[in-house]
């Protein structure tokens, strides 16, 4: 078969390919000729002139395919012949932000013009196939790089439609139904630092295969995760996109998702599907295991790449295999799908493991350069790169884990200890729609715990205590199976990793520690043992009761300078606040410890089952009857003597009585938890702990309370 090799030809489709392509019809008529040869084939038997015309206008859509043919088989067979004139293996050929290559000397312009022709082919392809495009349409979805939500500025709705949408937007935990009418190929702003723009990568860098694991997401948001990666990431090092199904019951991510991708992206999906519910954690994995590629990339299925993301990455890999890369997270907000630029940042985490932006360290704000990798002791988990044999080799995500939370903090923990190291690459930029909703079980909390004891055990030496501190929970006997640890035990010991202690001094130095702490645990009086004390609403600054749930607000800490805290662990914010007796109220105070002049009326007698007194004031924290909420107030008064009893758990192993909590209902939502809180991260953890409480219906908001034994005196 011979398409258009004259150099007539030749002459013409330079001539056409030369210039932009505007996506009309009325192109045909002027690439008409390069394919007379071809045509002629098919129109014999036509008579006269005006039914041919007749005829190529109500095919247009055939003839546009089979010159898009002609000109594609022209440009193979003429960047064959030309090969000569390409670069010799292995010479490296910088390229600029557009992608285009430059080269020395007599293959220059060769080159050039096959680059060119390259890229135009492309843009005609794209022609073609969003003028034939029915792939997506019989889905409802739309493709092209317009419409609304372009630029990632808000997309609206109308009233009609804000009540339809009602539905999806709560199933999915964000609007789905304006995502089904927003492109898949829509474009969105660079956020990159403008230093970006003018970095060059080498051509050759190492493949990646991109990973996409999903329950239960809605079509258009992962095939706009798809189209995007595939338009953003250059062609020539996107092996493989590799769709891991977590077990979705809806019956669109199945045949209609599978032949969608199979038909609009030939040979480069694929698709693997968990027979049960595995958890993110395990599905990555099962992605990792198809891989092929150099490079793995995992990503949630709700994202959008950006320009030029993909460069930055692989080349931090190819320098140095053993980084695992996160591309900086911006924000797709859930209703509106508006894009939202997120500051540069770490990823930290706090002493039940959660985790959450935090400020670069001082190093990289002293350098003073804001495109340059910032140095992360861990995490969020959303999006993130690895070599894959290293990857392999370092022990990929904790399978013994559930479901998630915990994986992306150990990760960090474990490259840093073993050897590697974590960046986040302001040059690289994914956006991500922060759920609303989870779809996977909704007492995330419960699996995170799980999660978190195994990190401790495994990595935290003798720092594993404040993860059970902070989760308030005692050392043992706590009842929560946290599985066999062995293989992990024994992975650590293989790579003959560094200790916890060298993490915190080197990587993560802003972590606060708690060694000082003597005892912890709930705080509660012996004849009203069913309330405890509790920080209450935070804005009123003062400890009160409430009916025990024995999580993070109701952490009673007693530290070897006899400051008395309450309520969850500080990671690198402010600090918990402590108690104080200032003289003047009844009522005992909550006061951020440090901004507490007199060391006196800050420090306390404690010890089990004896009266609480503050060393200021001898006044001792008593519990008395009222008329308020729970029956009872915590108030600071003479010392009546009587004993209670704290129900506390001494650091050195001397465990309370209390049970485990294992039945203890929570609904937090972890994944969003971590990714909203990290949204800023001035003040993370209290975000994450506020968002923690209310999802556990905890309601401290109006019921402030609480407290603890001491001299009881009920009544
Ligand atoms: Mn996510």
């Amino acid at each position: 078969m011979e398409f258009c090799c004259s150099t007539a030809c030749r002459f013409h489709s330079f001539d056409y390919l030369g210039d932009p392509l505007p996506p009309t019809v009325t192109e045909f008529k002027v690439y008409k000729p390069i394919c007379v040869t071809f045509l002629k084939i098919r129109l014999i038997g036509f008579r006269t002139p005006t039914s041919l015309m007749a005829f190529m206008i109500r095919r247009w859509k055939i003839l546009l395919v089979l010159n898009a043919f002609a000109v594609a088989g022209f440009v193979t067979f003429w960047g064959k012949c030309n090969l000569r004139t390409s670069k010799a293996p292995g010479q490296q050929a910088p390229i600029d932000a557009r992608g285009q290559t430059r080269l020395n000397g007599s293959a220059q312009d060769a080159s050039i013009t096959h680059e060119v022709l390259l890229k135009r082919l492309g843009s005609l392809e794209d022609v073609v196939y969003r003028q034939l495009n029915g792939l997506s349409k019989s889905l409802g979805l739309i493709e092209g790089f317009g419409g609304r939500g372009r630029g990632g500025v808000p997309a609206t709705m109308t009233p009609a439609e804000e009540k339809q949408a009602k539905y999806l937007r709560a199933k999915y935990g964000y609007n789905a139904f304006l995502s089904d009418r927003i492109s898949l190929d829509r474009s969105i702003p660079d956020y990159r630092p403008s230093k970006c723009r003018k970095v060059f990568y080498p051509r050759d860098l190492p493949q990646i295969s991109l990973i996409f694991i999903f329950v239960n997401e809605a079509l258009s948001v992962i095939l706009r995760s798809v189209h995007s990666a595939v338009n953003h990431t250059p062609a020539h090092l996107l092996k493989e996109v590799i769709l891991v199904d977590d077990s979705s019951d809806d019956e669109q991510l199945k045949g209609p998702l599978e032949e969608y991708v199979n038909k609009r992206y030939p040979g480069l999906i694929k698709i693997v599907r968990n027979q049960r519910r595995e958890g993110l954690i395990r599905a990555r994995i099962e992605g990792w295991k198809v891989a092929t590629a150099e490079v793995t990339g995992f990503f949630d299925a709700h994202v959008e790449f950006t320009p030029a993301w993909a460069e930055p990455v692989l080349s931090r890999i190819k320098e140095n295999p053993k980084r695992i890369i996160l591309p900086s997270i911006d924000n797709i907000k859930d209703d509106t799908f508006e894009l939202e630029r997120y500051e540069n940042s770490g990823h930290g985490f706090n002493w039940e493991l959660w985790c959450m932006y935090i400020s670069p360290p001082k190093q990289w704000w002293d350098r003073g350069d804001t495109s340059a990798p910032i140095r992360t002791p861990a995490m969020i988990g959303c999006s993130f790169v690895a070599n894959r044999d290293y990857f392999g080799e370092l022990g990929l995500l904790d399978s013994g884990m559930d479901v998630y939370g915990g994986e992306n903090v150990e990760l960090g923990i474990r490259v840093w200890m073993c050897g590697g190291s974590m960046e986040v690459l302001p040059c690289s930029r994914v956006a991500h729609i922060a759920r609303t909703k989870k779809p996977y079980h909704s007492n995330i909390a419960f699996h995170t715990r799980r999660n978190a004891l195994r990190v401790a055990e495994v990595w935290m030496d003798e720092y594993k205590s404040s993860v059970y501190l902070a989760w308030n929970i005692p050392m043992e006997n706590h009842g929560i199976d946290y599985g066999d640890i062995s293989e992990r035990v024994a992975l650590r010991n293989s790579l003959r990793c560094k200790d916890f202690e060298w993490y915190l001094n080197n990587i993560y130095p802003e972590m606060r520690r708690y060694n000082n702490t003597l005892f912890y645990g709930e705080i509660r009086n012996t004849n009203v043992t069913h309330l405890c004390v509790d920080q209450g609403v935070k804005e009123n600054h003062t400890a009160t009761l409430h009916p025990c749930h024995g999580w993070s607000p109701q952490l009673g800490r007693y530290t070897g300078d006899g400051y008395l805290f309450l309520g969850p662990l500080g990671s690198t914010g402010e600090d918990t606040h402590c108690v104080v007796d200032d003289r003047v109220s009844h009522l005992p105070q909550l006061i951020n410890c440090e901004k507490v002049s007199s060391l006196r009326q800050k420090t306390w007698n404690f010890a089990q089952n004896e009266s609480i007194m503050n060393r200021a004031t001898g006044r001792c924290l008593e519990v008395v009857q009222a008329s308020v909420y729970f029956g009872y107030t915590l108030v600071l008064r003479p010392c009546t003597g009587a004993k209670s009893r704290a129900n506390t758990r001494q650091m050195a192993n001397q465990l309370s009585s209390i049970k485990p909590r294992a039945g203890l209902s929570i609904s937090l939502d972890a994944d969003d938890t971590q990714e909203r809180n990290a949204a800023k991260y001035a003040r993370p953890v209290e975000r994450s702990l506020k968002n923690q409480t209310n999802g556990g219906h905890v309601q401290l908001d109006k019921t402030r309370t609480l407290v603890h034994t001491s001299a009881l005196m009920t009544s």
